[in-house]
């Protein structure tokens, strides 16, 4: 048992509380810098910290979020007035996580495949980020669905990386985010994802146990089950949401703290509707709190329109509350499509 069991659970339970899901802002500076690109912003680390202050500033975004988790370059910021971004987290009510994770790479002797990395020094990195005022972590793993493809060697590698991150999370005080992503790309199937998804669970899961994981001191972070974005049938938002539900029953203890999901390339509507038909019509058959842990899905509007212009934060900020509340009530089965069609005042 971990000397911070109490306290984990405090901070697990905090992060799954009724209304709020998490936001993932931990883009790394390859993937922040790509985003920028595309957009026509500056790839350099005075934007890189513009765009995360403007985020994590947002009035209200409280209301809605419970914490954030930051890239390891994000966490030693401090925002235009010279405040660390740490600082405007706790001043904003933001509990400050931080991934861990040091990027998937190619699997050895897997053509196709990825395998995590980050587990050299990760004791050590933890002591710091507690130190920092770190209170939860982000590891994410990828599996890729193709021709004969996942392995059995790719699943069960990424949920070892997966099950020894969370013991030394829990060891050193930070709630584990354990992220198994099944990748949207390709052109596979709703039930081909299921199928790869359960697989994929079962050995992360059975990988925590041997790793004597804490259920209810550790969240989940899974893909839905959905078919592919090549796929030529695609399923209806009831079949995507009731399959995920199906998978999620079969394969996650009821004691796990909370289930937030990634949007993993669903369009914002996409992922706020997925997750309102779950916590709607599925709702008495969900054990966990159900929400979510969004990047693109909440940022991209706000991004869109910042653009890297000092003078566009304030309207940036209305978007990306926006986003945060549409999906706050997706994840208590609130949301409306009409909600998409009012006029972002708040
Ligand atoms: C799957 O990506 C995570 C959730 O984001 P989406 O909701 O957009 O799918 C996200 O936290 C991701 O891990 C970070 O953006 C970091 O990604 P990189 O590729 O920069 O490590």
């Amino acid at each position: 048992m971990s000397a911070y069991s109490q306290e984990l659970k405090a901070t697990a339970k905090a992060m799954v509380a009724p209304g709020k899901g998490i936001l993932a802002m931990d883009e790394s500076n390859g993937t922040c810098n790509k985003r920028f690109a595309a957009l026509g912003i500056d790839q350099t680390e005075d934007r890189r910290r513009a765009y995360r202050e403007l985020i994590l500033d947002t009035p209200n975004l409280s209301d809605y979020v419970s914490g954030a988790i930051l890239y390891d370059e994000t966490i030693r910021q401090s925002s235009s007035a010279g405040k660390p971004l740490t600082q405007v987290m706790k001043d904003r009510g933001i509990i400050i996580g931080i991934k861990v994770d040091t990027g998937a790479k190619d699997h050895p002797l897997c053509p196709g495949e990825k395998v995590t990395e980050g587990l050299d020094g990760l004791r050590e990195r933890i002591a710091e980020y507690y130190q920092m005022g770190a209170r939860f972590a982000k590891w994410r793993a990828v599996i890729t669905i193709g021709d004969g493809i996942p392995s059995r060697t790719c699943i069960e590698t990424n949920a070892h990386g997966l099950a020894r991150y969370a013991a030394l999370c829990q060891e050193g005080g930070l709630v584990p985010i354990v992220e198994p992503e099944v990748l949207i790309d390709g052109t596979h199937s709703i039930e081909r994802c299921y199928e790869v998804t359960t697989e994929t669970l079962k050995t992360v899961f059975n990988q925590l146990y041997i790793q004597k994981v804490v259920m209810d001191e550790m969240i989940l972070k899974p893909s839905m089950v959905i078919s592919a974005k090549g796929a030529a049938t695609q399923a209806t938002p009831e079949q995507v949401a009731a399959m995920t539900v199906d998978v999620l029953r079969n394969c996650v203890p009821a004691t796990v703290a909370g289930v937030a999901f990634l949007s993993g390339g669903q369009t914002p509507e996409q992922s706020a509707q997925h997750l309102n038909i779950m916590n709607s019509t599925h709702k008495d058959l969900l054990p966990w709190r159900v929400t979510f842990s969004y990047a693109r899905a909440i940022q991209q509007p706000a991004l869109d329109y910042w653009k890297g212009s000092d003078s566009n934060v304030a309207e940036a900020q209305k978007l990306l509350r926006h986003r945060a509340a549409c999906n706050s009530a997706a994840s208590k089965g609130e949301y409306t499509p009409e909600m998409e069609k009012q006029a972002v005042t708040a």
